[in-house]
Parts: structure tokens; C-alpha cells; sequence
């Protein structure tokens, strides 16, 4: 092959099977060689392809990123370089690398991973690798590992997150740290995060070429199943994006939707759910990445009987969607009659309302000593529930519990929950539960702040009540309620929804609010 390389001035290349013999050669430019195409073959996870590439080079360069990343994304058994000297064409050291089968288990443990082993370069005449020995003893290892990793993740997508961003860093990683939550709490399990900074997003594939190689990579010796992006992603962008990696892609809004469909119980909710993410999903079917048809029909650029198909579930999910709404706005309205009749019987109500987690739920119950459902987990609550509370000086109130927000709540969720969120518009009082907590607790009240804007809920006097007190001291809760009043003008109460007794400073300022209403004449409804 030297020889050859040096007479043709080219980089020449074989791929051998595990028998030695020569299935492929390849011929390349004095800089370059193109591996075949396998298409999307993919190989078994659990094995190499069963196939070592060996090729010539001229440059002093060992192994190239080109080269290494042919082996990982071709999952090569092998990859060889031989270095041919320019004036003699004699061959000169081998460098060999292979993939490690152990990457996953040493991200888990240690928070990042060689993905290769470079064998100790050596003359063609030395090489004395036992090599069916050393691939086989890999695949074992590959299998043994994956084994007990599938045991353990049982059913659950195995996601790697991607943030793109052009903006500050800090952001970038701190809307990662609660993407992992969110995929936490949509039962994903997080095997690797990647924040790729850029001047620009790439209109097609979002990250720039080369990272988008290292995520295939990452991908495959990870074993993930999903690709899970920070930002939104344009249906365009989801479509190159599982072509290019072939995996399930999806986006934040998409991972938000999915949690509120765990967790819908009532029928309402359900609904809303529903037609949240057929509205979602409508633009997307042109060219979805779940339809075989429309990869075919965009391919032959013709109008297929795949389009055909299309055009008939895109037909019967606009049907869909007009019945749903049909339906959610009737439960609207129930819910404005419902609303009118405790107004009639003039009854004020507070709203609970905040960040995902910030411990509404835990403070209604505690308020109310009942047994609303609250748990670690975000967006726990999405059915709003209501209960009586007495205030001192024997006053009667509503209290309301209600879906969490998040920053870049979908838009479409906020239009599907449009009955749920109308119950807060008919309240007299928002008490805004914050995790004081939470790094992210100023943040979080801004993100807030801008859906209550959205939502046109910021005539409601509004208590800010400083929650979860009991974890950080208090210079903490006291320098937070400085931020916060820098940002608006609004009072805040130290609080702990799981301690009974903190919550009298808040009760009395409630009561205080709610006695300042029913004493002025205009809003007494008869
Ligand atoms: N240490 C501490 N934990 C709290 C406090 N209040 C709530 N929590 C915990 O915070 C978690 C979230 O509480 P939830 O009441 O479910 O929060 P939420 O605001 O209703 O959340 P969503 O319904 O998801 O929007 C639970 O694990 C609570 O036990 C508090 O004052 N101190
Ligand atoms: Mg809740």
C-alpha cells in the first residue's frame, strides 16, 4: 500500500473483516480518503462493524479528527495510519486507535469520557496486536455494561441535552441546569449535557458541523435514544436533525408538553393537554420525523401518495383541534359561571401562583390543612384546586392553587390552558410563592412577573411571599426581597410552607389586603 500510495501520490485504504480478508478499497487525494457509504445501517449497539479501516498518509499527522471520527460514527473495529515517507515511500510508524466501550459507564462516574484508546504506534513489522482478541474482549465488555445499564433505566429515554446559544454563558448554563430538571421530572434519564457557544445558530442544523459530529458520538457511546435541545427548534431543524443523527429529537417546549401529558388527571386537564400538543405538533407533520412517507415525499420532491396521506392527518388533526377547542372553551365558560356565583356570594379568593416547585401546593395545604398533591417533581400540579380559608377577623376566602410557570412557557400551552389560567384573572389577591432557595430565585420572579404581564394579571394586588426560608439563612431571604423590590414594587414575606407557625406574618398581611378590598365600595359584587 506504501508503495502504492507513493507512486499514485495518493492516500490509498482497505477495510478488512474480522477474517483478514479485503472488502473494501478506497483511493484518495494526497490529503484525504472518503470512507464507502453504509447508508443508515446501523450496527448492533452492542458491536463494532466488524470491520478495521488501515490507510496510508503522507502528512507527519497521526490520526486525524477525521479520522477518529469515521471510527466512531462507522463504529470501525479499528482504525489504522501507516505513514509513507514522501521521497522514499517506505512505510513508517502505525498509528492504531479503537473505540472504548467503557465511555458511558466512565461519564456516569466521573463526568467525562476518553472515547478512544490509542494503541502504541509501532513499525508495520512490529506490530504484534492479537487483534481478534482485543475486539472480541471489547464487544464482551460493551455488551456487560450495556446489559446492566438497560437493567437499571428500565423503559426510560436515555437523552443527551444540547444548548446552543449566542448569548452570556451564565444563562446558557443555568437554563441547562433546569432542562435537566425538567427531563428529570419527565422521567429522561440525563446521560450527557452539551452547551455549544456560536456567533450565530445554524438556520438547518442549529450546532455548527464539527459539533454536531461530536454529538453523534457522544450519542452512540452513550447509548442515548432522544437528543434533547434547550431552545425551540423549527420544524425544519427538527427534520435535519434526525436525519443527521437518527434519533428522536425534541425540543423544550416539546419536553414541557410531555410532562404535562404524565401528569393531566382530570379531564379538563387532559384536554388542554391534548390540544396543547396537537397545535404543536400540526406544523411539524409536513415533514415530521415519525412519518416513513414524508422523508420519501420530500426525497422524490413529488407529490407521493405519501403527501396524500399526509394532507388527510394533517386534515384530521385540524378536525381535532377545532373540537377541542370547541370543547375547551365551553368548560371556560362553566368555569366563569362557577366564578360568578361566588362572587355573587362574595366570597374574595387568592391565587397562589409561581415558579414550578416553588412549593404552592405544600403552602395550600398547610393554609388549608388539606391534602393537595405536592411533590419534588416540576409542574406537580396542573389541575387547579380551590379551598376555603378562614382569615382572622373571621373573614371567608377562596384560595386557589395553580399550574406552575416557567421560563419560555410554551405559547401554545398557555393558549391550551387558557381556562385554567382565566380562574386566576377572577381573583382579588396573588400571593406569588418564590423558592427563596433557588440560585435562580430573582430570575425566576422576573420570568414570572412577564406571563402574569402576558396574561394581563398585573392589576391584581400581588403579595411576594418568600418561601422554603427554613433552607438559607436569613441575610439571604433578606438580601433576595432587596433584589426583588429593585425589580418591582410589591411586599415580601419570609416564609416555610412546611412550617405552620411561620406563616402568621403572611396570614396577616392576606388579611389585611383582603379587608382593604371588601371595605372599598366598587369591587363589593352583589
Ligand atoms: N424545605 C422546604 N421544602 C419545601 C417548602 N415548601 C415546599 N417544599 C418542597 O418543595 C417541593 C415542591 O413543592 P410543591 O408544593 O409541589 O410546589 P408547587 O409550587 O406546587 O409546584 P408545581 O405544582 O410543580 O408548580 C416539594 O418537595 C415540597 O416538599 C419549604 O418551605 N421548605
Ligand atoms: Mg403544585
Amino acid at each position: 500500500m506504501s508503495e502504492l500510495s507513493h507512486e499514485t501520490r495518493r492516500q490509498i485504504g482497505v477495510l478488512v473483516n474480522r477474517k483478514g480478508q479485503v472488502e473494501y478499497v478506497m483511493v484518495g487525494t494526497a490529503t484525504g480518503i472518503e470512507m464507502p457509504d453504509f447508508g443508515r445501517a446501523r450496527v448492533s449497539t452492542d458491536r463494532f462493524r466488524g470491520l478495521r479501516c488501515i490507510h496510508t498518509q503522507f502528512n507527519d499527522e497521526k490520526l486525524t479528527r477525521d479520522d477518529l471520527t469515521d471510527l466512531a460514527l462507522l463504529r470501525l473495529d479499528l482504525m489504522s495510519v501507516i505513514q509513507v515517507d514522501r521521497s522514499t515511500g517506505l512505510p513508517g510508524l502505525v498509528y492504531s486507535a479503537h473505540l472504548l466501550p467503557t465511555a458511558a459507564q466512565d461519564l456516569a462516574e466521573n463526568g467525562n469520557a476518553t472515547p478512544y484508546e490509542f494503541l502504541e504506534p509501532a513499525l508495520p513489522s512490529q506490530l504484534d496486536v492479537n487483534f481478534p482478541e482485543l475486539i472480541s474482549s471489547l464487544e464482551d465488555e460493551m455488551a456487560r455494561i450495556r446489559l446492566s445499564a438497560r437493567s437499571r433505566q428500565e423503559g426510560r429515554d436515555r437523552a443527551i441535552l444540547v444548548g446552543v446559544t449566542t448569548g452570556p454563558g451564565g444563562d446558557a448554563e443555568e437554563s441547562m441546569a433546569e432542562l435537566a430538571e425538567l427531563a428529570l421530572s419527565a422521567d429522561v434519564v440525563v446521560l450527557d449535557k452539551i452547551i455549544q457557544r456560536r456567533s450565530r445558530i445554524d438556520p438547518k442544523t442549529v450546532l455548527g458541523r464539527g459539533k454536531l459530529d461530536e454529538l453523534l458520538i457522544r450519542s452512540m457511546q452513550v447509548g442515548a435514544d432522544i437528543i434533547v435541545f434547550d431552545q425551540e427548534l423549527s420544524p425544519t431543524q427538527v427534520r435535519s436533525l434526525s436525519v443527521a443523527t437518527d434519533l428522536k429529537v425534541i425540543d423544550r417546549p416539546q419536553l414541557i408538553l410531555d410532562i404535562f401529558a404524565q401528569r393531566a388527571q382530570s379531564r379538563e386537564g387532559k384536554l388542554q393537554v391534548e390540544l396543547a400538543q396537537l397545535k404543536y405538533l400540526l406544523p411539524r407533520l409536513v415533514m415530521g420525523q415519525n412519518s416513513a412517507f414524508s422523508r420519501l415525499a420530500g426525497g422524490i420532491g413529488g407529490r407521493g401518495p405519501g403527501e396524500t396521506k399526509l394532507e388527510t392527518d394533517r386534515r384530521r388533526v385540524r378536525d381535532r383541534i377545532s373540537q377541542l377547542e370547541k370543547q375547551v372553551t365551553a368548560l371556560s365558560r362553566q368555569r366563569q359561571e362557577r366564578r360568578k356565583s361566588r362572587v355573587q356570594r362574595a366570597l374574595p379568593t387568592i391565587s397562589l401562583v409561581g415558579y414550578t416547585n416553588a412549593g404552592k401546593s405544600t403552602l395550600l395545604n398547610t393554609l388549608t390543612s388539606s391534602d393537595v398533591h405536592a411533590e419534588k417533581k416540576m409542574f406537580a400540579t396542573l389541575d387547579p384546586t380551590s379551598r376555603r380559608l378562614r382569615l382572622p377577623f373571621e373573614q371567608e376566602v377562596i384560595v386557589n392553587d395553580t399550574v406552575g410557570f416557567i421560563r419560555d412557557l410554551p405559547e401554545d400551552l398557555v393558549a391550551a390552558f387558557r381556562a385554567t389560567l382565566e380562574e386566576i384573572s377572577g381573583s382579588d389577591l396573588l400571593v406569588h410563592v418564590v423558592d427563596a432557595s433557588s440560585p435562580h430565585a430573582r430570575q425566576q420572579v422576573l420570568s414570572v412577573t412577564k406571563i402574569l404581564e402576558d396574561l394581563k394579571l398585573t392589576e391584581i394586588p400581588e403579595i411576594i411571599a418568600l418561601n422554603k426560608s427554613d433552607l438559607v439563612s436569613e441575610e439571604e431571604v433578606e438580601m433576595l426581597s432587596k433584589h426583588i423590590s429593585l425589580d418591582k414594587s410589591v411586599d415580601c414575606v419570609a416564609i416555610s410552607a412546611i412550617r405552620r407557625n411561620s406563616l402568621l406574618p403572611l396570614i396577616e398581611s392576606m388579611a389585611e389586603r383582603v379587608a382593604a378590598i371588601s371595605s372599598t365600595p366598587d369591587t363589593v359584587t352583589v
